[in-house]
This record gives C-alpha cells, sequence and structure tokens, in this order.
C-alpha cells in the first residue's frame, strides 16, 4: 500500500527506534526526565521561545493554547478550515467555553482587515475576542504558507488590541522548507507557537507547545488537567530529538514529490488542482467533474493499492512524507491515471 492518507502516517525508523531505546528516562511531572528536558530546550532554541512543552498531540497544544489565553464567554477568530475548530471534537467550546468566530479565508490565509473587523468592541453584548488563532502550512488550504507579512500585520493589530496569538503550526517546518524563512522569523508574532513531532518530522508521537518562560507553569497545570502529563516520557522525547536532527532539512523533498504529483494530477480527465499552487506537502484535489464520488474513487485507489483521503464533498487529499518514496511517486501516479481515465 501507498499511504497518502496523511503525514502522520510514519513510521519510525530503526535508527529513531534506537535513539527511543537508549532514552534516558525520568518523571517528566516532577520534570525530572532529562530526554523530555534536552528536548524542550532544543525546541526552545528552534523557535526563539524562552520555554516550551512536550505535550502528547497536536490537538492537545492549540487547545492549551485556547485555555491558557481565554476565559469562558470570550470569542476566538480563527479560520473557518482551521483544524483548532474543523478537527478537535468541539474542544474549545466543550474545554474552554469559547465561541468561535470563523472567517473564510484564500487557502486558509486571512487577510489582517478581515481579522481587525472581526474583533468586538468592548461593550457588554459582545463576547470579548480572547484569541486570534492561525494556522502556518494550512491543512485544508492545502498546504498553503502564510506569508511573513500578512502574519506581520495581524500581530500588529492583536497587539494593538491586547489580543493574544497563537500558532497551530502542526507543520511550521514544512512552512520553513517551502520560504526558508526561520522558525523564529515567524514564532515571534506569537504568544504561544505548537508544533508537531508527529507529521512530517517522523516521531510516532508529541507535539511542542512553545511560549514565554511565565506561561510555562499554567500551561503545565493545564496539561495536568487535560491529562496529558507523562512520566517516563523521554522514550518519546528521544524520538522528537532524533526527528529534529535528521528530519527537518529533508522536508524539501516531500514538497518536490508532491509538487510532481500535482503535475500529473493535473492533466487527468476532470481533475482539478493547480500544481503552481501546491508549497508544501499537501495535495488537494477537486474531483467534480470526474462525475465520480469520493467514496467510490477511493475505494477504487484502495483497490489498486493507493490511500488517500476525502477532503470535504468533492475534493481528495493526498500528502507525501518521509515513508514515501520517489518510486512510489511514480507508482501512485500510474494508480492515478489508470483510475482517473
Ligand atoms: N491533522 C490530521 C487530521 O487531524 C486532519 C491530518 O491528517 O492532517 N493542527 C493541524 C494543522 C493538523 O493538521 C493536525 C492533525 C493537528 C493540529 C492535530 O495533531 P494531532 O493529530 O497530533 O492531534
Amino acid at each position: 500500500m501507498i499511504d497518502l492518507r496523511s503525514d502522520t502516517v510514519t513510521k519510525p525508523s530503526a535508527a529513531m527506534r534506537e535513539a527511543m531505546a537508549t532514552a534516558e528516562v525520568g518523571d517528566d511531572v516532577f520534570g525530572e526526565d532529562p530526554t523530555v528536558n534536552r528536548l524542550q530546550e532544543t525546541a526552545a532554541r528552534m523557535i526563539g521561545k524562552e520555554a516550551t512543552l512536550f505535550v502528547p498531540s497536536g490537538t492537545m497544544a492549540n487547545q492549551l493554547a485556547v485555555r491558557v489565553h481565554t476565559k469562558p464567554g470570550d470569542e476566538i477568530i480563527v479560520e473557518a478550515g482551521a483544524h483548532v475548530v474543523r478537527y478537535e471534537s468541539g474542544a474549545a467550546a466543550a474545554l474552554s467555553g469559547v465561541q468561535t468566530c470563523w472567517l473564510h479565508g484564500h487557502r486558509g490565509i486571512l487577510q489582517p482587515a478581515q481579522i481587525e473587523a472581526a474583533i468586538r468592541p468592548s461593550d457588554y453584548h459582545n463576547p470579548p475576542t480572547g484569541l486570534i488563532s492561525l494556522e502556518n502550512t494550512h491543512n485544508r488550504g492545502g498546504g498553503s504558507v502564510y506569508p511573513l507579512e500578512t502574519i506581520a500585520a495581524i500581530g500588529k493589530i492583536a497587539e494593538r488590541h491586547g489580543i493574544a496569538m497563537h500558532l497551530d503550526g502542526a507543520r511550521l517546518f514544512n512552512a520553513v522548507a517551502a520560504t526558508g524563512i526561520p522558525a523564529a522569523e515567524y514564532a515571534r508574532h506569537f504568544d504561544t507557537v505548537s508544533f508537531c513531532l508527529s507529521k512530517g518530522l517522523g516521531a510516532p508521537v508529541g507535539s511542542l507547545i512553545c511560549a514565554d518562560a511565565r506561561r510555562i507553569t499554567p500551561l503545565r497545570r493545564l496539561r495536568k488537567m487535560f491529562g496529558g502529563g507523562m512520566r517516563q516520557a523521554g522514550i518519546l522525547a528521544a524520538a522528537g530529538l532524533y526527528a529534529l536532527r535528521y528530519n527537518v532539512t529533508r522536508l524539501s523533498e516531500d514538497h518536490a514529490r508532491a509538487k510532481r504529483l500535482a503535475t500529473m494530477l493535473a492533466e487527468l480527465p476532470g481533475v482539478r488542482v493547480d500544481p503552481k499552487l501546491v508549497e508544501t506537502n499537501i495535495v488537494v484535489f477537486d474531483i467534480t467533474e470526474t462525475r465520480r464520488t469520493t467514496e467510490e474513487l477511493i475505494a477504487t485507489l484502495k483497490g489498486q493499492g493507493l490511500l488517500v483521503v476525502p477532503f470535504g464533498p468533492m475534493s481528495l487529499r493526498a500528502v507525501t512524507h518521509l515513508d514515501v518514496s520517489d518510486d512510489q511517486i511514480d507508482e501512485a501516479c500510474g494508480i492515478f491515471k489508470r483510475v482517473f481515465v
């Protein structure tokens, strides 16, 4: 099977497993796991924030951010396709008691004026705007990269209004690979930044939430409250350290493969995708004109040995990652050509 459903499907390599097996560990709830501490320090340096906290998932990192920046009854501004509101089981409402203001972006990217217009004037009828959360790269936007100047302009608006900014940077290093802009350049416009080790970076588990040192104690307390305090987590952190050391610079290979796949898909009858817009490792393509359903296409592709996921009523998503080689992309192209005739 060629698995292009997500970059979450990667399996730890033999060398990563070796690093995990030999990791020094301690009880991280006591702050005593040396490998977790090393991962947190390494991540802080890479992101340019004072401190970071290792958490089990990207979802938990996002939800910790929502909770730490808001109080029940606040409103948070998000893009309509953002993971924090589309794919986290209603956690922002359930765990933080906030309501969400969904704005529609172009390929997931919001414009500063849209955000400014959505900030609630202070009036007791209105929910206070407690947080602006952006996603870079944007998953439903097709792996789109947020322009740095747009982030900076949104950051200025947030600062003027005293509103916190969170970055769901699950795939921040894909943005870094695509643009050459250091992670810290993106991160400096946000109060909290999360990024995932378990997507393109190839670790089995884990995300980091990054912030100023003063926020780490409340975040640590909330992590415990949300059930994310882990004990001998150094085994997992070792995979994360390995991922940061060996799997960041190779992300551009995934991007080249996604571009190649999109270029081929664009030539198929009834498929709509613009390869020029494929900036990172995610290819979302429209199948309306094939007059076939996503269910039928997914089942037929699966029958030929290729896995993709539905991404809207008439769209499919294919994601390249560490466990997909050039040869497998060639093979995937062959399968797509046979199925989309
Ligand atoms: N995304 C998954 C699915 O949940 C949709 C995927 O296959 O792409 N932020 C972003 C931008 C994400 O894409 C994801 C996962 C997360 C957060 C959550 O990460 P986890 O799965 O670790 O909770």
